[in-house]
């Protein structure tokens, strides 16, 4: 039987999410049980991150998703999608990852922003690119909190579209061309996933043009300090214990991390 968002609160699934990102263990799909639209969804990551917050994590930014053919056809939803970052989930370049803290953790290649002043809502890209202070080559670690990585639309935004880590390499100038880098996912010194950042809506700073949108419509404003995933260049790569990863952009460098146990 499919209940709707009043019989299952929001609250509800929010602390379902939270919980077994908590403990690193897998929950069945909200949609098999409940009718989640869109903006419920939304609204049950919120709570869920604002439970992180209340534990003294702190907004660190936010990542897109599904912004390439590629990711979209992995996980077989076709939507843009958004995220919330904190300061937890940051892994330092160079830094450990434990794989015991996930449930089926993935890499993906990515590029981040970092923002020197307020964006929000309808933007140019030109005005995109003004608010932003550097660039860099990224790795995020994403983790669903669904049985089998299979969820549909709403349960991967409810449970913050899989956002469980992410690594930041050194910053460029933002003045550096972006828009068709060579983007390589190696694992243990063999490449794994090779794209261009071209695969992210034609052009990463399009993505950041649809966060400012998009997280307008929820409110929010990206601000000074945060950084913006712009999403993953090419399928991810399961996580195992014992791996070194590092993603190669071209003209901006290089990130990684290693997977202990
Ligand atoms: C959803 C998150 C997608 C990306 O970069 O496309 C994402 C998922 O694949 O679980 O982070
Ligand atoms: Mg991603």
């Amino acid at each position: 039987m499919t209940g709707s968002p009043n019989q299952t609160s929001l609250a509800e699934l929010a602390e379902r999410a939270d919980e077994a990102a908590r403990s690193a263990t897998a929950i069945a799909q909200f949609t098999d049980t409940v009718d989640l639209g869109v903006a419920d969804a939304y609204a049950t990551q919120a709570l869920s991150v604002s439970r992180r917050l209340q534990r003294g994590e702190q907004m660190a930014g936010i990542k897109m998703g599904l912004t390439s053919r590629a990711k979209m056809v992995q996980v077989g939803v076709d939507e843009v999608i958004w995220g919330r970052l904190t300061d937890a989930m940051r892994v330092a370049d160079g830094g450990i990852v434990h794989r015991s803290h996930y449930i089926h953790p993935r890499v993906e290649p990515e590029i981040a922003f970092l923002i020197g002043a307020p964006l929000a809502g309808r933007v140019s890209g030109a005005e995109a690119l003004a608010a932003v202070a550097a660039v860099a080559p990224a790795a995020e670690i994403i983790d669903s909190r669904f049985e089998n990585f299979r969820f549909a639309l709403t349960d991967v935004i409810a449970d913050n579209s899989s956002s469980s880590g992410f690594v930041v390499g050194g910053w460029s100038d933002p003045a550096t061309p972006i828009a068709n880098l060579g983007m390589v996912l190696e694992c243990n010194g063999r490449a794994a996933e090779i794209g261009s950042s071209a695969a992210i809506l034609g052009d990463p700073l399009r993505s950041l043009v649809e966060a400012s949108r998009m997280v307008a419509d929820a409110g929010l404003t990206l601000q000074p300090g945060w950084i913006v995933l712009a999403g993953g260049a090419t399928a991810a790569l399961p996580l195992t214990v014992g791996d070194s990863i590092r993603v190669v952009v071209e003209d901006l460098g290089v990130v990684q991390f290693h997977v202990a146990d």
